[in-house]
């Protein structure tokens, strides 16, 4: 067997600049987890050509795979990755119905980047392989596929929330979306409501045929745990701020789903209500730069700074200032310190398909302890995290003084359980777990074809 991948963001992309040219390799948890799975099984990984030097190396041999470009002009970027997968999928699927945007021909345009993506796909596919897409950036690939007479087996890993089927029918396109999307013979989420809500839709949008229950499963996708644990980083960078007391640390994307300003405001609100606090706890708040030509992102850094600035002028002085604000991407090394040493993880997105930074954080830290959103999906695996609810800004500032006042035993032991649930869902055991499943159904579906 052989995989055929398809992501829209590739492992790895080439830049030009100053005459120079370098290779980036893409970070974040699917790229990792995926380049795990094709170092094992090999196959070709069709992706978007997005750096800059790309067009010079169209197909390329890394690591022991192929990696195959698809290349977009301004338009077909425009339409398919700013206007629809990121101003109408993302918005729709998070929840957040006053920002989904119905841009006309961006549909169209989506649809033919996605049918580029399956040609790509039907080129690159023999009979030993397996097609496995990611993500809603492509959610029509698998229909795509079909139509070009590919029977291969497919599966689809769906990264973010399926929402329920009355606010996903909102689309007008709802029903082309899940019409492809059942072409695979095998559909994975991250959690089992979002299941259930697609099998919902599958019934809102009546289709019979499909066997929802065989044909789709939760699988909460896992991060390289012996990476994160491994950590031996001698030089704690909180050091100098921890002589003030406990540093609260968060990473996100730039993103209006990760309830960023409320997170502010409830470390305001800590302030407030608990005086004696004052001077006492640092909030570092990472911000790595998303979507930048999305012009809304600009605007939302730009309200972010400001609320920051006005709770620091409010209530730091000369000598302390409660939110250390950075804008930037850091290296892995960098990050993994901060995760060891920050004595408090303040991960509170309004939505979020999973969170990859609870997991890594959980992993990698030495005696911290994890505020997680009830609206992240990976607060169904850990549930030794004090959940809380982000839009109710009060109890998330008296869950922050609850965990600067825990007992270190405390800490410790709700850690612990947390680590070993990390571990043993770590990203080996999704991959293993979804390939065991694969194997099953194809089986199944050789078995049916022999009689
Ligand atoms: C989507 C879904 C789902 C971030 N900044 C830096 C950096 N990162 C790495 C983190 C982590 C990843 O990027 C972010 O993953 P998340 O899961 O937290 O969030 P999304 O980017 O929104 O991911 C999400 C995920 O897909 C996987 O299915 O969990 O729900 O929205 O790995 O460590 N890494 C480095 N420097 C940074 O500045 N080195």
């Amino acid at each position: 067997m052989r995989y055929v991948i398809v992501t829209s963001r590739c492992p790895v992309s080439h830049d030009r600049s100053g005459g120079r040219e370098t290779l980036r390799r893409n970070v974040g948890g699917v790229v990792t987890a995926l380049h795990q799975a094709m170092k094992v099984h090999g196959g070709v990984w069709i992706c978007w050509g997005d750096g800059n030097a790309d067009m010079n190396y169209p197909v390329e041999e890394y690591e022991g795979y192929t990696v195959a470009r698809i290349f977009l002009n301004r338009n077909e970027k425009h339409g398919f990755y700013d206007e629809y997968s990121n101003g109408t999928l993302w918005p729709l699927f998070h929840y957040f119905r006053e920002r989904v945007r119905y841009v006309e021909d961006s549909f169209e345009t989506y649809s033919a980047v996605n049918r580029k993506f399956a040609e790509a796909v039907a080129k690159n596919t023999d009979n030993d392989s397996v097609i496995w897409v990611h993500d809603y950036q492509l959610s029509l690939v698998p229909g795509f596929v079909r139509k070009l007479g590919i029977a291969n087996f497919i599966i689809f890993t769906w990264h973010i929330p399926w929402v329920s089927s009355e606010f996903f029918n909102i689309l007008p396109q709802a029903k082309e979306i899940v019409d492809s999307i059942t072409q695979a013979d095998m559909i994975t989420f991250h959690t089992e409501l979002y299941r259930k809500n697609f099998r919902e839709s599958c019934e809102r949008l009546s289709q019979p045929d499909f066997n929802v229950d065989d044909r789709t499963s939760a699988y909460s996708l896992g991060i390289d745990s012996d990476y994160y644990s491994r950590v031996e980083e001698p030089v704690n960078p909180l050091e100098t701020l921890q002589k003030n007391g406990r540093v609260i640390f968060s990473i996100d994307r730039l993103d209006y789903t990760k309830g960023l300003i409320n997170r502010a405001l409830s470390v305001e609100r800590v302030l407030k209500k608990y005086p004696d606090t004052r001077g006492r706890f640092h909030y570092v708040m990472m911000v790595t730069p998303s979507r930048t030509s999305v012009s809304e992102y600009i605007r939302m850094k730009r309200d972010l700074e400001m609320e920051i600035g006005r709770i620091n002028g409010s209530h730091g002085d000369i000598k302390w200032q409660p939110i250390i604000y950075m804008y930037s991407k850091v290296s892995d090394r960098v990050l993994l310190s901060y995760y060891r040493y920050a004595d408090i993880a303040l991960i509170t997105p309004l939505m979020d398909g999973l969170n990859l930074v609870s997991k890594e954080f959980v992993a990698a830290s030495g005696n911290g302890i994890l505020i997680l959103s009830e609206f992240a999906g990976a607060a169904f695996n850990l549930p030794q995290a004090l959940i809380v609810n982000p839009n109710d800004i009060n109890a998330m500032a008296d869950t922050i003084y609850t965990a600067m006042n825990m007992s270190a035993g405390e800490i410790e032991r709700r850690l612990e359980a947390m680590k070993t649930s990390v571990t043993r869902r770590n990203l080996k055991w999704w991959i293993e777990a979804i390939e065991k499943r694969a194997h099953t159904l194809m089986a199944n579906r050789k078995a049916i074809n022999a009689t």
